[in-house]
């Protein structure tokens, strides 16, 4: 029986059938059974053997596990009739240090010692990691259409640029050879690839994100984005700096009323100051030559304080965006967007708690890449269902399930009350979460991921059962 992801890959070609099916059968077996190591999805020895071999297939290569996915997110974002749709990029570390035995990944950092030796004597630790940065699309309701872009690396492909740093300005290393790198890259692939028009897209990244050559390459190209700031850079050849320019220049400026926890997960209600200008970046001395200024629009969103509010971080957001803002709807739009950015977190979440990458027991570097960039479209899907569902609860549940997913959960449900007749995905969704312990109590809200994927892994089960009988 095939699941629904298998609609991802059907244009999957690696140039062999019979890897074609391979990887068909791999992925719906670990995406029935998300969080379980291969040789438990795979369920017996021949098909673990199997899949060992077909990571291992120097001609699988990662592009085409995720050019299908790849172009079905490019149709999805063309069937979205949003004026915009947001691409977030963010990089996340995936930890194999205490596994031992993968023979080519090349150490990262070097660690602290813990417990040095009797004899004083000290061993070196290093921690092995890879390095994961991927493009998300995701519409401005929340709903994560696929991943656009992603690039998987160890540390040592950058090893030589700290050394190289610190001998010379680090401004004066070319932009490609750094790993921020990643962030021009995968805005390019995202954009060019999709041949959509790149004024639907809006690129977000987090502070990590705040750089000159990614004004420009997004000037250059009509690509719009909204980041937040990390440099206080200059907006005037005489020394002048974007933090005091807001204050000089502000267009406009208003305050709303915003609903935050802290650290403690105490709620207040704080008090946000949002204004806007428009600043004219200037490029660092070394850069002035072969770069002009750039003008963007420059939004703070500050926490007002009153007398007695000590709160441990207050509230404040500096964003830059190419975008034009003509009122302050339009600049509290952005801050609305970027507070969309923790969506890509919570995805990471799911790869790492939920399909627990970082388990995984594959010996090679080039084995793990393929296997991650498999779960990666595994764990967008987990994720969609959540979100979809929650966004088109008249929808069908089709759209979501299986034929034989639908019948199931049919029968559970009236199993429970007899006279149920459930006909929206919001019915069968609700039904799917009930598995994994949801109440449908009004004071609930809406499940959440890991109780969704935990439905999901119970009617696989279940499923399975039923298919025996
Ligand atoms: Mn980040």
């Amino acid at each position: 029986m095939i699941s629904k992801i298998s609609e991802e890959f059907l244009d999957i070609s690696f140039g062999d059938k019979r890897l074609d099916c391979r990887f068909k059968k791999i992925a719906d077996q670990l995406s029935s059974n998300m969080g379980a190591s291969i040789p438990l999805a795979c369920e017996d020895w021949a098909n673990t053997k199997a899949a060992y071999r077909f990571f291992k297939n120097k001609k699988i290569t990662l592009d085409k596990i995720l050019d299908p996915h790849k172009f079905s997110t490019h149709e999805r974002i063309k069937k979205n009739d949003d004026e915009f749709t947001l691409i977030l990029h963010d990089t996340t570390e995936l930890t194999y240090t205490n596994h031992p035995s993968i023979k080519d990944l090349n150490p990262g950092r070097r660690l602290k010692l813990r417990n040095p030796k009797k004899d004083g004597s000290k061993t070196i630790h290093y921690d092995y990691n890879l390095i994961m940065h991927t493009s998300l699309a995701l519409t401005t309701n929340g709903v994560p259409l696929g991943v656009t872009a992603l690039k998987i690396w160890d540390r040592d492909k950058f090893k030589d640029t700290t050394s190289m740093k610190r001998k010379v300005n680090p401004t004066r290393v070319p932009i490609e050879s750094k790993e921020s790198y990643k962030w021009i890259e995968n805005i390019d692939k995202s954009s060019s690839e999709a041949s959509i028009s790149s004024k639907k897209l809006v690129h977000i990244g987090d502070r990590d994100s705040d750089m000159f050559e990614l004004f420009e390459l997004c000037d250059k190209t009509d690509t719009n984005f909204v980041i937040r700031v990390a440099h206080n850079r200059n907006v005037g050849f005489n020394g002048e700096l974007l933090y005091d320019a807001g204050n000089n220049e502000i267009i406009q400026s208003g305050t709303f009323n915003l609903e935050v926890r802290d650290s403690n997960k105490v709620k207040r209600n704080a008090k946000i100051n949002l204004s806007y200008s428009k600043v004219n970046i200037i490029p660092t001395m070394s850069k002035r030559k072969n770069f002009a200024p750039i003008a963007l629009y420059y939004i703070v969103a500050e926490e007002v304080l009153g007398k007695d509010e000590n709160p441990s971080n207050p509230i404040i957001w500096r964003l830059l965006t190419n975008l034009p803002i003509k009122s302050l709807k339009s600049a509290h739009e952005k801050i609305y967007w970027y507070s969309l950015r923790w969506k890509i977190e919570v995805y990471f979440k799911v790869l790492k708690t939920g399909c627990k990458v970082e388990d995984c027991r594959l010996q090679t570097k080039q084995g793990l890449m393929r296997y991650l960039t498999l779960m990666s479209i595994v764990s967008w899907r987990i994720f969609w269902i959540t979100m979809f569902s929650r966004e088109n609860p008249t929808g069908s549940p089709e759209e979501c399930l299986t034929k034989e997913e639908i019948r199931i959960l049919k029968k559970i449900a009236q199993k429970k009350n007899t006279s149920w007749n459930g006909k929206t995905l919001q019915d069968y969704y609700y039904e799917l979460a009930k598995l994994g312990g949801f109440l449908a109590r009004k004071c609930d809200g809406e499940p959440g991921f890991i109780t969704t994927w935990r439905g999901y892994l119970r009617l696989q089960d279940i499923l399975l059962g039923f298919r025996l009988i």
